[in-house]
């Protein structure tokens, strides 16, 4: 309860980060970014989102808070818009299952797209299984919907959730997200490389592009770019970052 009340306090205060994890393509090449939500404290201490998204969804601060991501991660791409070097960038968004559940969320992404005047190509809506699993028909109409303007969905954490086949393909994503534990865990266990290997081959077999999440080693992406893997996330690329040390970032790169 506590921390509830300092929740809807850092709301009002504004208190909220949104951090940038850079994306790579094959060629290690950044292609862009997934916005991370960062709640500090006082003392410097960051309250991880894996504490506070479950509350703000039981509590319905999420959709306040998700609005707010939106909104913040539209404006980084249309600054980003502005300049030649980085107007190919895409921004990807984490919109959890309670957010994208809410009456009048397709009017209010749509509303944040058109203020911010951003190329809907460049952003993509990361769900996961549980956003799709509640009720699949209403689900693929809200995706199609906002893939008429030209937003792209990535399917994250894939096959940590009780993923189903048949939803993978009447589900219309661009996307699939393969789950950091799978990454981790491949040289040591052979059967989530395997998990790895069938993700790739499946999703490619289905129009989907592949993201590989918590690459950390060489070693992990060589293996994923010998099996076709389409882009790459984690600390061996960048860790997430404040837009202001992007600036530099992308210097550096
Ligand atoms: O970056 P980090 O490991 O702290 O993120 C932890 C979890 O919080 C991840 O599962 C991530 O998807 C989720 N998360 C981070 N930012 C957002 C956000 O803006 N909205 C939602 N719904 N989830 C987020
Ligand atoms: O659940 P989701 O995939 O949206 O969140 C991604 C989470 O993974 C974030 O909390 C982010 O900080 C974390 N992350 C990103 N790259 C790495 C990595 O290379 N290793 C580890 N352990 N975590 C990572
Ligand atoms: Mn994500
Ligand atoms: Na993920």
């Amino acid at each position: 309860a506590r921390l509830e009340a300092r929740m809807h306090e850092a709301l009002e205060a504004n208190a909220f980060r949104l951090f940038f994890q850079p994306q790579v393509n094959r060629r290690g090449v950044v292609i862009g970014a997934e916005a991370l939500l960062r709640w500090p404290l006082d003392g410097g201490a960051m309250v991880s989102p894996a504490e506070f998204i479950p509350l703000a969804e039981d509590t319905g601060h999420i959709v306040r808070l998700g609005l707010w991501v939106l909104r913040t991660a539209c404006a980084q791409l249309a600054r980003w818009q502005m300049n030649e070097r980085t107007r190919h960038l895409k921004i990807a968004v984490n919109v959890s299952a309670r957010q994208f559940h809410q009456p009048d969320f397709v009017a209010s992404v749509k509303d944040t797209v058109r203020a911010a005047a951003i190329d809907p190509g460049r952003l993509e809506l990361e769900l996961t299984e549980s956003a799709i699993l509640s009720d699949v028909d209403e689900t693929i109409r809200r995706m199609n919907e906002l893939r008429a303007l030209g937003i792209r969905f990535a399917l994250d954490d894939f096959g940590t959730g009780y993923s189903s086949l048949s939803y993978l393909k009447r589900l219309p994503f661009d996307q699939l997200k393969i789950d950091q534990s799978f990454v981790r865990d491949m040289a040591e266990d052979e059967s989530s490389e395997a998990i790895v290997l069938a993700i790739l081959s499946l999703s490619h077999a289905l129009g989907l592009e592949v993201v590989a999440e918590g690459v950390e080693m060489p070693e992990q992406r060589d293996f994923l770019r010998q099996h076709g893997c389409d882009a790459y996330q984690g600390y061996l690329f960048g860790k997430p970052l404040p837009m202001e040390a992007w600036g530099d970032f992308l210097e550096m790169i």
